[in-house]
Formats: structure tokens, C-alpha cells, sequence
């Protein structure tokens, strides 16, 4: 379709804040017909052990050793000079170029939060040169779009709040929306109700929340949380499971230490975490369940998957960090039958890409995610339909950082019309 290659005629990058506070790389990719890339990178703080690695200063005088000015300078200085010239439109060759200028497995080199923002930058060049929208240039299969279940994150706990709850996410899924908008709606509404719920019942310091826009009331048990969530969902006028469906992200690498499970006050085995599991399955038809383990124990997701039977979707993201090895390895064993897809756990768009189409091949579900620290960059939105990978997680529907995703999918459902289909009543390869 394309014959005639658009040239990259300037790279640039510079450090901006996130939504946290914390400097980030942001990247310009400019083309010879004046089309304007941009991209910024997210962060985490419940980071995975096998992730790239995302370079900062470390000097002690400059954000608290957090600037990210060498990597902003290995865009300026060192992969800018290999990049211009460049055709824009060969997404896979940038990024072949940026691993072999790095060399290293882990891209400590440039640095993945250098590599990540301008093959990102490059994509919307790309797509901006072409006049098309990010998630059509990108998209992987024809036939209409699917777009996300939003999974928004409206009780915070572990590394992104300060209160007892060791589980770091509670979600709500609306499965039972009939479009992505509505979706949304329904997950404001629960959010709002949530709010009164938890002002009763804890003061007025519950309205505050956490990293990722839910509320981090100073509640102790997982338990808890799951209820206020199920009343608030109740009073809302929807019903629990049938309608909105309650997910939680454990990230259980955090609460792990010699072979033991500390969550909410308790000791727990791997075998008891199981049983815990299970019952959070029964009591409150948990569909969805993410890094219940600690990020090296495959056979462990593997015998929660098998006890689950596969009704309900255990997710990998510390344990797979996008990473087609460590995903492979995962199938082999058959460890989870979902992978959560961070950008910039890998940091090229091409290999994050190829991660998700081998997790299809195996019939293994894909969320795309945001980062606890975001910024107000939309991608995500658009890899998650681009990718009809059917799930996308931002956060509370509250917040600039984390309501831009949800917005961006609001126009793109509003601009694709009849070209597109919510899967109502679906959570990945699960009915529900
Ligand atoms: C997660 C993420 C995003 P962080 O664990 O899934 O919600 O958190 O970005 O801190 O790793
Ligand atoms: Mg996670």
C-alpha cells in the first residue's frame, strides 16, 4: 500500500513529570513531511525483577537521584545521529536498530525508557504521516475492532497507597456494558458511590486515594475491600458478577519473603494462598486475578490455573514482564492463561507486539496496562484496540492521567461507529 518511504528528519527528547511527580522521558520523532510524533513513558513502582530497565541518574542533587537526563541525552546524542534519514514507516526496523545500538538483553545500555519513547514517538510519526489514527496503523487483524473492558482500579492498596491492605488492586470490570462509554459510565458511577460508602463507614480521610486514582481507605482485610466494593456496585443499581465483574491485581511479589505469604496480618503458605484464592472465587466470583504469586513461581500460577479450571483469568505481569522468554515458558509449564502487556517492561513496540500475538497463538488472554506512574500519553488506548485484545487496565475513572485513556477510548468507539464490537459478558477467553 505504501511505496514511498517517509523519511525521520529529527529525534528529540526531553524529561517531563509524571503523575507522580517523578521526572520521565518524553520523545519528538519528526518526519521530512513535518508529521509529529510524541511520546511519553510511564513508570512503575511495583516493578517486576526481569523488566528492562528504565536508567536514572541516581544523583542525589537532581530529583532526588531520579532525573532521567542520560537517557534523554542517549536519544539526543546517540540514537537521533543513527535515526535520521530513517524510514519512519518500518516500525520493526527502528526498533531492531535501537536494540542493536543498546546490546544488552536488558537494554541497560540506552536505557528502556530511551528506546521505548522514541520507538513509540516513531509509531505516531508514522501514524500522523500517514493521516491515519495510531490504533488503525498499528492494528494486527481485519474485521472490526473489539474494544476494551476497562478494569478500573478503585480501591488502592500495597506499594500504591499507605494504608494495611497487602493487595495492591481492586477492579471492577462493567462485562455487562453494552458498549466501551457505558462501560465507563457504570465503572464513574460505582467509583462515586464508592466514595459515600467509604466516608461513612471511615471518616472523611477515605475520600483520599492512591497512586492510581481509587481510594486508599485505612481498611486491614482484603475482604473488606471486596465488600464495600460489592455494596457499592449494588447500590449503584447494577449486580456483582452479572453486570460488573471484581478483579483484584495482588502483586504478590511484594508480600512474599522465605517461601511465605504475610497478606493482611496473616502467614499464609503457598498452598493456603491457593485456598485463599479459591474462596475469593466462590464468596465474591473474583473473574480476574493478577500476579497472585511471587514472580519466579510458574508452577505455582500453574496449579491456581489448573484448581480454577480455567473460569477464571490468572494474569501474569511481574512473572512474564512482556517478555516473549519468559512467556514462552509460562506456556511450556502452563502457568497463568493471561499476560499483562506493559510497554515498557520490554521497550520497543515491535517486541511487545510479538509477545502478545505469541500469548493469541496459545490461546493465552492479553490486558494492556498502564504504569502507577503515568503521564497524560494515550497510547495505550490505542494498543489496546489496535491489538482487539478485548481488556485494558488505567486505573480509577478519576485523575487526568488515568481518564485521558479512558476518554481516548470513548472517541475512538465514538469514530469507528459499526466498525467496532464491546465484548459484553466476555472477560478475555472467559464468558462471564
Ligand atoms: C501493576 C502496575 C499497574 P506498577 O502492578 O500492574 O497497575 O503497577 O506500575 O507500579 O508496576
Ligand atoms: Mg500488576
Amino acid at each position: 500500500m505504501i511505496d514511498k518511504p517517509i523519511t525521520i528528519k529529527r529525534v528529540h527528547a526531553r524529561q517531563i513529570l509524571d503523575s507522580r511527580g517523578n521526572p520521565t522521558i518524553e520523545v519528538d520523532v519528526v518526519t521530512d513531511t513535518g508529521a509529529l510524533g510524541r511520546a511519553a513513558v510511564p513508570a512503575g513502582a511495583s516493578k517486576g525483577k526481569y523488566e528492562a530497565v528504565e536508567l536514572r541518574d541516581g544523583d542525589l542533587r537532581n530529583y532526588h537521584g531520579k532525573s532521567v537526563l542520560k537517557a534523554v541525552r542517549n536519544v539526543n546524542d546517540v540514537i537521533s545521529k543513527k535515526l535520521l534519514g530513517f524510514n519512519v514507516l518500518a516500525q520493526s526496523e527502528i526498533d531492531r536498530l535501537l536494540i542493536e545500538l543498546d546490546g544488552t538483553e536488558n537494554k541497560s545500555n540506552l536505557g528502556a525508557n530511551a528506546i521505548l519513547g522514541v520507538s513509540l514517538a516513531s509509531a505516531h510519526a508514522a501514524a500522523n504521516s500517514l493521516n491515519v489514527p495510531l490504533f488503525e496503523y498499528l492494528r494486527v487483524n481485519s474485521g472490526k475492532y473489539i474494544l476494551p473492558v476497562p478494569f478500573m482500579n478503585i480501591i488502592n492498596g500495597g506499594a500504591h497507597a499507605g494504608n494495611k491492605l497487602s493487595i495492591q488492586e481492586f477492579l471492577i470490570a462493567p462485562t455487562g456494558a453494552k458498549s466501551c462509554s457505558e462501560a465507563i459510565r457504570m465503572g464513574s458511577e460505582v467509583y462515586h458511590t464508592l466514595k459515600n460508602i467509604l466516608v461513612k463507614k471511615y471518616g472523611v480521610t477515605a475520600k483520599n486515594i492512591g497512586d492510581e486514582g481509587g481510594f486508599a481507605p485505612s481498611m486491614k482485610s482484603t475482604s473488606e475491600a471486596l465488600e464495600a466494593i460489592s455494596s457499592a456496585i449494588e447500590e449503584s443499581g447494577y449486580r456483582v458478577a452479572k453486570d460488573i465483574s471484581l478483579a483484584i491485581d495482588a502483586a504478590a511479589s511484594v508480600f512474599y519473603e522465605n517461601g511465605y505469604y504475610n497478606i493482611d496480618g496473616e502467614r499464609f503458605t503457598p498452598l493456603q494462598m491457593i485456598d485463599y484464592y479459591k474462596q475469593l472465587y466462590k464468596k465474591y466470583k473474583v473473574i480476574s486475578i493478577e500476579d497472585p504469586f511471587e514472580e519466579n513461581q510458574f508452577e505455582l500460577f500453574r496449579d491456581l490455573t489448573r484448581e480454577l479450571n480455567n473460569r477464571v483469568q490468572i494474569i501474569g505481569d511481574d512473572l512474564f514482564t512482556t517478555n516473549i522468554k519468559r512467556l514462552t515458558e509460562g506456556i511450556r509449564v502452563g502457568a497463568a492463561n493471561s499476560i499483562l502487556l506493559k510497554i515498557n517492561q520490554i521497550g520497543t513496540l515491535t517486541e511487545a507486539f510479538n509477545t502478545a500475538r505469541k500469548a493469541f497463538e496459545n490461546r493465552y488472554s492479553v490486558m494492556v496496562s498502564h504504569r502507577s506512574g503515568e503521564t497524560e500519553d494515550t497510547s495505550i488506548a490505542d494498543i489496546a484496540v489496535a491489538l482487539s485484545c478485548g481488556q485494558i487496565k488505567s486505573g480509577a475513572p478519576a485523575r487526568s492521567e488515568r481518564t485521558a485513556k479512558y476518554n481516548q477510548l470513548i472517541r475512538i468507539e465514538e469514530q469507528l461507529g459499526d466498525n467496532s464490537v464491546y465484548p459484553t459478558n466476555k472477560i478475555g477467553l472467559i464468558e462471564c
